[in-house]
């Protein structure tokens, strides 16, 4: 307020405000003027990167002017906010979905054309913001273009990587990580050297007593690094407003002791703590559903969750408001487990720095948290030692430690006979190191826990959190089904498919309202309507085979059975039945004769994704696509008849290729395994038909779709548990189809069967713990019905039409909207009138 231009000033500054293009003209005079002038570049040396910095440099223009209103709207208004927090976003290229959502596509269109460029050549200038590892990431992702397109008053916090999850490359058929350095040109972000947080680590406690005979801490004497804030416009769609996403940057703090250092010529010692600093945001854990325990990510975490909850009580206490609104004003969602350490520093503030009593602080805090959980598995679930936590954060682990005596009083209270129970809900795990659980802090420390799926959200109840059901009672507890934004995955990625259905309802209202979908029904037996969707339909097919050919040199047949498996490379998700299942496929095939052959439905198997470096059976599983593919593609018996591939480093970008040309796609966990699920939901939306497990949100989506439109197999998630026993303990039968498989592996058809023992014994004597045998038949059995279904090309198209009108529930809109009235009590703020 003190930095304000004087009242006499303030129209002079008005008339002098920049206005937003509205013309290809003064597009095109904004993007020249920022190639020759931002870039000095010129008509002689613009190429297409040249181009899409100064189309990215006028677009980052307009937003940021919406930026600059939405914040001031949200800080004259102040309403309650809701912060988001997630160690990941996945974000993807910006370019596109910031000219979609501030609706002036066409106009830089017939711009760049007017200069000499393609639209679609400057796009894929663009390397994809790939600050996530998958599913978890991406959600946040399309949870902040929900939140702005909403005009919710709402921030994302997390952290500025310079390298992002790796880039992967198949060499020999093994996949090889590359970093992948995306900073070196970003013009989506805002440094801003001015919003910085002193961050401690180590040092000690020191305690005493206050006049008042009070108890006092304070944490001392610990290593200081700087959080820098870089900050990423978040355009709503169809709205001016444009929320903030702030991302945090780590820096050796002050420099004077480096100086200090420096001057008495210790420069290497000098240069090593500025590089130590450094290091907190140097990289993003290329994890998936995997928790490892490593100091460095512990400080990735406090380091985030510090630098965040310092600027949202910086912002809160500029209002001069009475800490106990604190609630009533600020919302936070900890995105899994990863910020909770949010819990223990919110209290720290408001106890140790703010003088709060525990009891008022604590009732403040739990008021303030809403937890997600992801995960049902046990490897993901995050544990850090105790001794680990003593050491980089002993304020913080007191704190904990006096959560869980107040936590276990208030059980003991409750529960007096029940002895285990303490033990089994204690925040510290009795191991050997103790170990906090930080599922249980967070669950302790929030007033809402929701998990993604229903069949998700049932699971926790009565499996991990089973205990704390009886505890607080079922009502802590809620389900929010996942969802995603059709802005990027509809519109975005499928404008064709986007502008016909808008033709339909009158416009693209749809992509504000999803549920309007449904009115597609109407027109399933419209005779153009259908010509004209299984056209695009082909044409997204085309597109993605000609991206084969140029990445892999493989040509593939765009009116063969399109069938697509991408996601992280996991076990649980089962890569592996998929690629036993095209074995066997193919050696049906062998043994069929030529005249038989012909009957057959053409397929190509696309598999895409990446493994976690250090997961080697994960690696494993991609050698083997890879060469099962090089013997299959190569087979002249077979040749268009089945193609296998695997498509290299599977991105954002590409799932903008790769999900609208699906026919069928792969959701095929153990059942209870994958928690929700999003990708099913993007194929769906783009009209292609899935196969899949009763897992996550599949459940729901055959709910909504109906049962006829998806092609469900498997055991249920109710009998995981008494098969894995039976595995080991009764008398169980490999599949003999399986086997067959197994066989042909061993006599080495493709390759070295050495490099596949593992695996197969993984399910031949280790319990198969993810049941691929006892899914075997009926996964063989639901493709066949597939490859039958699929030569009624009529019927077929009924059921992708279908499907997409009754998509509606699975926007991430509709999720939004339930987390602001559920957990975070919410309203919208709408952008002031122009
Ligand atoms: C995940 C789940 O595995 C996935 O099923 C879910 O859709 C996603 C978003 O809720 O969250 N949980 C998790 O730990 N990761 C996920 O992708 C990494």
């Amino acid at each position: 307020v003190e930095a304000s231009i004087p009242e006499p000033q303030r129209e002079a500054w008005k008339k002098f405000t920049p206005k937003p293009f509205t013309t290809k003209e003064e597009f095109g005079k904004e993007t020249v003027r920022h190639i020759e002038t931002t870039l000095a570049r010129s008509l002689w040396n613009c190429d297409e990167g040249a181009a899409y910095s100064g189309t990215a440099l006028a677009f980052r223009d307009r937003l940021i002017l919406d930026w600059n209103k939405t914040q001031q709207n949200q800080t004259f208004t102040d309403p309650k906010r809701i912060y988001y927090l997630s160690l990941e976003f996945l974000m993807g290229r910006a370019l596109d979905n910031a000219m979609l959502n501030v609706g002036a596509k066409d106009i830089a269109r017939e711009g760049l054309a007017d200069l000499g460029f393609r639209m679609e050549d400057i796009i894929k200038q663009e390397h994809d913001a790939a600050l996530g590892n998958g599913g978890l990431g991406r959600l946040a992702a399309c949870f902040l273009d929900s939140m702005a397109s909403l005009n919710y008053p709402a921030w994302g916090y997390g952290l500025r990587y310079r390298y992002g999850i790796f880039k992967q490359e198949i060499v020999d058929g093994y996949q090889v990580e590359v970093p992948d350095y995306w900073l070196d040109f970003n013009p989506w972000e805002f440094p801003r050297h001015d919003i910085t947080v002193n961050i401690q680590f180590y040092g000690s406690v020191r305690k005493w007593q206050d006049e008042d005979g009070k108890q006092q801490s304070a944490w001392e004497n610990g290593e200081i690094v700087q959080a820098v804030a870089y900050d990423v416009p978040i355009p709503g769609f169809s709205t001016s407003t444009t929320n903030n996403l702030r991302l945090w940057s780590s820096k050796a703090s002050g420099g004077e002791f480096d100086f200090q250092k420096f001057n008495s010529g210790e420069y290497e010692s000098s240069v090593a703590d500025q590089q130590r600093a450094e290091t907190i945001s140097a990289v993003l854990y290329p994890n998936d559903n995997l928790e490892r325990g490593k100091e460095l990510r512990l400080k990735q975490q406090y380091f985030w969750c510090a630098a965040s909850l310092f600027d949202i009580v910086r912002r809160f206490k500029k209002t001069k408001r009475s800490w106990a609104d604190f609630p009533n004003q600020v919302a936070i969602q900890l995105n899994d487990t990863h910020p909770t350490l949010a819990i223990p520093e919110l209290q720290r503030i408001l106890v140790d720095i703010e003088g709060l009593d525990w009891d008022e602080a604590w009732s403040i805090v739990t008021k303030t948290f809403g937890y997600t959980n992801h995960t049902v598995l046990p490897e993901a679930l995050e544990k850090w030692s105790v001794p680990l936590m003593q050491w980089l954060l002993p304020r913080h682990l007191q704190i904990i430690y006096d959560i869980n005596l107040h936590f276990l009083q208030f059980v003991e209270r409750n529960f007096p006979k029940d002895r285990d129970l303490l033990g089994r809900v204690s925040i510290i795990e009795e191991s050997q190191p103790k170990m906090v659980r930080m599922a249980y802090l967070a669950l302790i420390g929030s007033h809402k826990v929701n998990g993604v799926a229903e069949l998700h959200s049932d699971l926790i109840k009565t499996t991990i959190f089973r205990d704390f059901v009886s505890i607080y009672g079922p009502d802590k507890f809620t389900n929010v089904t996942n969802g995603i934004t059709p802005r990027r995955w509809l519109h975005q990625a499928n404008p064709r498919l986007s502008d016909l259905i808008a033709s339909k309802l009158g416009g693209h209202d749809f992509l504000k309202d999803l549920t309007i979908l449904h009115k597609l029904e109407q027109y399933v037996d419209d005779k153009d309507f259908r010509k004209e969707w299984q056209e695009i339909k082909h044409a997204n097919k085309v597109r993605l085979a000609k991206h084969i050919k140029e990445t892999q040199g493989i040509s593939v047949n765009p009116s063969a059975l399109f069938d697509i498996q991408v996601k992280r490379i996991h076990e649980y998700k089962r890569q592996q039945l998929n690629i036993f299942g095209v074995i066997h496929r193919y050696l049906q095939l062998k043994s069929m004769a030529p005249e038989e052959r012909k009957k057959l439905v053409p397929r190509v198997v696309i598999f895409g994704g990446k493994a976690a470096p250090g997961y080697w059976m994960a690696k494993t599983v991609i050698h083997l696509i890879n060469k099962v593919g090089g013997v299959i593609n190569n087979d002249k018996d077979v040749g268009d008849l089945l193609k296998v591939i695997f498509l290299e480093d599977y991105n954002v970008s590409k799932a903008e290729i790769i999900c609208p040309a699906s026919d069928i796609s792969e959701h095929i966990s153990t059942a209870g395994t994958e928690a929700s699920g999003t990708s099913n939901m993007k194929f769906v939306l783009n009209g292609g038909l899935i196969i899949g497990t009763c897992d996550g949100a599949n459940i729901e989506i055959t709910r909504e779709i109906g049962e006829s439109n998806i092609f469900l197999f498997g055991n249920l998630a109710e009998d995981v548990e008494d098969l894995r026993h039976s595995h080991l303990y009764g008398d169980y039968q490999l599949d003999p189809a399986l086997n067959k498989v197994f066989d042909e592996i061993k006599k080495g058809t493709f390759g070295d069967a050495g490099a596949f023992t593992a695996l197969i014994n993984g399910i031949v004597e280790h319990g198969d713990y993810y049941l691929v045998s006892d899914d075997f038949a009926s996964y063989c059995k639901t493709h066949e019905l597939i490859d039958e279904a699929y030569k009624n090309q009529e019927e077929w198209l009924t059921k992708s039409i279908t499907s997409v009108a009754r998509m509606g529930f699975f926007s991430s809109d509709r999720c939004i909207d339930e987390y602001a009235e559920t957990i975070w009590n919410i309203e919208p703020l709408m952008p002031e009138k122009e």
